[in-house]
């Protein structure tokens, strides 16, 4: 078990994904064919039943992407997205030290957590040699990924970051936005923004990397260049906003 993005974020490079709620192993493949590092399956707010992140899971083996899954709140789908062999898992409303000390326990392997093995699973390989290489690899190869998307998760950053096995923090603007009372004015209000860039400054004094989405080519580079190291476009905006360029350009031709 390899996860080349573990690597470079390790190496202080910078990683670019994808973030996807729809199930199409079809995109995974063009994705890992276009080049991208990662991708992100929001098991959160995406429509997929564990055998859909599992084909996901494994469009996006064959291809070179490493797979991603940003679970939902309740931390028993940790363990189940890992067992479907995501190489990465993203937690969202991550508060407190405590909050982020239970996502580790829940990521990793005794004796550094709770994780529990089982040799029926596919990144175990059914259980080939006792699942040995998966045992041996995995807590050293699976990305910690915390999101940082609420007041108290800013008034808690550092503690939150500094949890062994923490490997990255994900600002989620879209969440950070509402819950500072932003609902209207979105994740491009002045104070937002504030915050934002107050935590890529600590992130960076911590040497963290800190990760984020961005809604198209313009908005990646913007990240990348202020110093985001882990960037997710989301493919619901890339979509929309090349259906509607086409949709002016038909309206055009009448
Ligand atoms: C957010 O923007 O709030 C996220 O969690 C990323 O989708």
């Amino acid at each position: 078990m390899n996860n080349v993005v573990k690597k470079k974020l390790k190496n202080g490079e910078k990683a670019v994904g994808a973030f996807i709620g729809i199930y199409s192993p079809e995109i995974v493949e063009m994705l890992g064919y276009s080049g991208f590092d990662f991708l992100v399956i929001d098991d959160e707010h995406g429509a997929f039943s564990p055998r859909d992140l599992e084909n996901m899971i494994r469009a996006a083996e064959r291809v070179d992407l490493v797979p991603i899954v940003r679970v939902s709140y309740d931390p028993s789908c940790i363990q189940k997205a890992l067992d479907r062999g995501a190489k990465g898992i993203q937690v969202p409303m991550v508060n407190t030290r405590e909050d982020a000390e239970l996502v580790v326990k829940r990521a990793k392997f005794p004796p550094i957590g709770q994780r529990g093995a089982a040799f029926i699973t596919r990144p175990s390989r059914y259980g080939k040699d006792q699942g040995k290489a998966y045992l041996d690899a995995a807590d050293d190869n699976i990305l910690v990924i915390v999101h940082i998307e609420t007041p108290e998760a800013v008034a808690n950053f550092d503690e939150i970051i500094s949890v062994p096995g923490i490997d990255m923090a994900f600002i989620g603007p879209t969440d950070l936005s509402i819950s500072m009372g932003y609902k209207e004015e979105g994740a491009q209000h002045p104070e937002v923004q504030k915050v934002i860039a107050q935590l890529r400054e600590r992130a960076l004094q911590k040497n963290i990397p800190l990760g984020t989405i961005a809604a198209s080519p313009y908005g990646v580079r913007q990240e990348l260049q202020k110093g985001t190291s882990f960037v997710a476009v989301v493919l619901t905006s890339v979509f929309m906003t090349a259906f509607s360029e086409v949709v002016d350009a038909g309206q055009g031709a009448h």
